[in-house]
């Protein structure tokens, strides 16, 4: 435990002057925050300290053996990358990439006529910010089903089926600008849950830009097979992060602006904003008994601070409030607690979530308020009652103890186990099977938004740190027993990540055609063949393995439409065929078993080789088929 006053030792930094405020004005806030992204001073001030700890005496070894697997699977998003990517876990080894909301080249994702499509019917974007990564549950933990992932540039979610590691769907969310915190409903997934951030007039339709009382942001309830929209709260202030908790009734969303000012001047005002809690089973209750207008074909419920549904003893938004512009809202793992991260406050608000639904005045069910430190950003947890708080100011992950902070004072340090250096400024932090009910306690990753100096130089741009820290370990030293273990560069740029035991998974190893049968036709080398359908229209059906298509060549005529099926015949897993057609803008990538299609236009009369682009066998180059394209007339 921690000693009579440990915290000033630990934190050499606090040069700033800024610790001992309990609430930071807007201007001070605005100027150290922009000085951070200008990175003056904060890391640098630490360069000292930037070695990893010296002795790993019992940290068990995160280096994994050639041929050997790791523990965990990783899920992070990939940001304005647009992709989720799949990592191991101690390793850090990137194993793969999910292209979701981006067309990508290397999986031939967007270029066949069913990713396009999906794509297409989705916005026709082509570009996504991929946040928050959430992975379906059953009982509260992860069922390896599905993993969900928001869009916050399109206001879009996504969902991926880890059978094939692969996104089967997408919902451009109706109303909503961006989509910013994305997450299941605990325990079974009966909800995925979107935040609206960006306030709008609803309808968005060029009316109303002048009045902010018209401005509401919209949290959304989405059926997760389906993949639509079944209703949606309009609430008071931008919406961000979300958590849902154990139970299926609660679901947390911090929320910043409550001042609800366009301006960040107006939005930083106040010293506190909100936690909204959405009474699920109210909210349905609602909208079965018909109280909601309906919005672009959308049953939308008023859960605005003034709505009459949220006065009396059954409010449907609970509106808690907590300092000061929050980011997070992360709810630990025995359902107990609401963990509010603070930011522009040194504090983490604990919210009791049985008083969410006995007691009358939402600021009574803050139960436990623990100064932590500068620029409080998120909570994860292990698997022994402690958080560990990412500081973005102050470069730190802080390890706490949770009931002793609900029962230390509002504001003492108390629950502070100890503090250690990152490098630099983490966002995201998050231990592995942190957001289910069984946490593991063993490995942590931090998400730095910053590198500085860590790497080679790469150019202007630097790749973000990922950085591994063992935290099986509790020990009565300054860092509570969290070490440092390794530094991962990472392109940009994860926000938050996802991690779980790799038998909860069972990805597929070659597709089953059973799994497409009534959408794409299986193609042997049979029935391979062409035949034309109409003056303008030719069906292709080509197999593909090594080293030969089922077609050696094939002809149409200028201007024609192609429809072309393809289909890997291999059974061997990791035998993976391309299509690429030259000048045509073609580029499939067919797993063994897979058949994929894609439309084109055949406009240039020429010889064109199609070839496989993955490197299949030592016939690899010689694997071509022809398509010939006869002028017509
Ligand atoms: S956010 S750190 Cu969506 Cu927390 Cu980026």
């Amino acid at each position: 435990g921690p000693d009579a006053d440990p915290v000033e030792t630990q934190l050499p930094n606090l040069g700033l002057g800024l610790g001992r405020r309990d609430f930071m004005k807007a201007g001070a806030a605005v100027g150290v925050l922009g000085s951070v992204a200008g990175c003056a001073g904060q890391g640098d001030s630490q360069g000292g300290t930037a070695t990893p700890s010296s002795s790993h005496g019992d940290v068990p070894d995160h280096f994994v053996p050639p041929g050997e697997h790791d523990k965990y699977y990783g899920f992070w998003s990939g940001g304005h990358s647009g992709e989720v990517r799949v990592m191991g876990i101690p390793s850090m080894r990137e194993l793969t990439r999910i292209p979701v909301f981006n067309r990508e080249c290397a999986k031939g994702y967007g270029f066949d006529d069913g990713t396009g499509e999906m794509l297409k019917d989705a916005g026709d974007y082509t570009w996504g910010d991929s946040h928050h990564p959430s992975l379906s549950e059953t009982d509260g933990k992860y069922d390896g089903e599905y993993l969900f992932v928001n869009d916050k540039a399109n206001g879009r979610v996504a969902r991926v089926n880890l059978k094939y590691f692969e996104t089967d769907a997408i919902l451009d969310v109706p109303n909503v600008q961006s989509v910013h915190g994305c997450c299941i409903q605990s325990p079974d997934t009966e909800y995925v849950f979107a935040n609206g951030e960006f306030r709008a007039p609803l309808p968005n339709d060029g009316r109303d830009v002048d009045d902010p009382s018209k401005y509401v942001s919209l949290f959304s309830a989405i059926d997760p097979e389906s993949m639509d929209v079944l209703w949606q709260v309009k609430v008071s202030g931008n919406l961000d992060i979300a958590d849902s908790d154990k139970d299926g009734r609660w679901l947390l969303s911090s929320s910043y602006n409550d001042e609800e000012g366009v301006e960040i001047e107006e939005m930083t005002r106040d010293d506190r904003d909100s936690v909204k809690a959405f009474d699920v089973p109210a909210i349905q209750k609602a909208v079965d008994a018909g109280k909601y207008e309906e919005v672009n074909g959308v049953p939308v419920v008023d859960g605005t601070r003034e709505s009459s549904l949220n006065k009396g003893d059954n409010p449907l938004v609970r509106y808690i409030p907590t300092p000061k512009s929050p980011h997070c809202v992360e709810v630990t793992p025995d359902g107990k607690y609401g963990i509010v991260a603070g930011k522009l406050s040194p504090t983490v608000s604990i919210i009791d979530i049985e008083k969410l639904g006995t007691e009358p005045d939402p600021a009574k069910t803050i139960v436990g308020q623990p100064k932590l430190g500068l620029g409080p950003l998120h909570t994860t947890y292990d698997d022994r009652g402690h958080g560990y708080t990412s500081l973005f100011i102050d470069s730190q992950v802080v390890k706490w103890d949770i009931e002793k902070a609900v029962e230390s004072p509002k504001g003492s340090e108390e629950a502070i186990l100890g503090k250690i250096d990152v490098h630099y400024n983490p966002g995201h932090i998050q231990a592995v099977q942190a957001m289910s009910v069984e946490p593991t306690g063993d490995w942590l990753v931090v998400l730095n938004k910053l590198s500085k100096d860590r790497f080679l130089p790469v150019g202007p741009i630097h790749p973000d740190n990922d950085q591994l820290i063992y935290i099986g370990n509790d020990k009565d030293n300054e860092t509570g027993g969290m070490e440092l273990v390794s530094d991962h560069p990472v392109y940009p740029e994860p926000h938050d990540a996802i991690m779980v035991h790799k038998d909860k998974l069972d990805p597929a190893k070659i597709w089953d055609a059973k799994d497409y049968e009534g959408e794409r036709e299986y193609i042997s080398e049979k029935n391979s063949g062409i035949e034309r359908l109409d003056d303008s229209t030719v069906e292709v059906n080509m197999s593909s393995k090594r080293s030969e298509f089922g077609l050696r060549e094939f002809t149409v005529k200028e201007g024609d439409e192609v429809q072309m099926t393809v289909t890997n015949i291999e059974k061997s897993p990791d035998i993976i065929h391309g299509v690429a057609i030259p000048e045509h803008d073609i580029n499939l990538a067919l797993a063994p078993q897979d058949t994929r299609e894609v439309t084109f236009a055949a406009d240039d009369p020429g010889v064109y080789w199609i070839y496989c682009t993955y490197f299949c066998s030592a016939l690899h180059l010689e694997m071509r088929s022809r398509m010939i394209v006869e002028p017509r007339d």
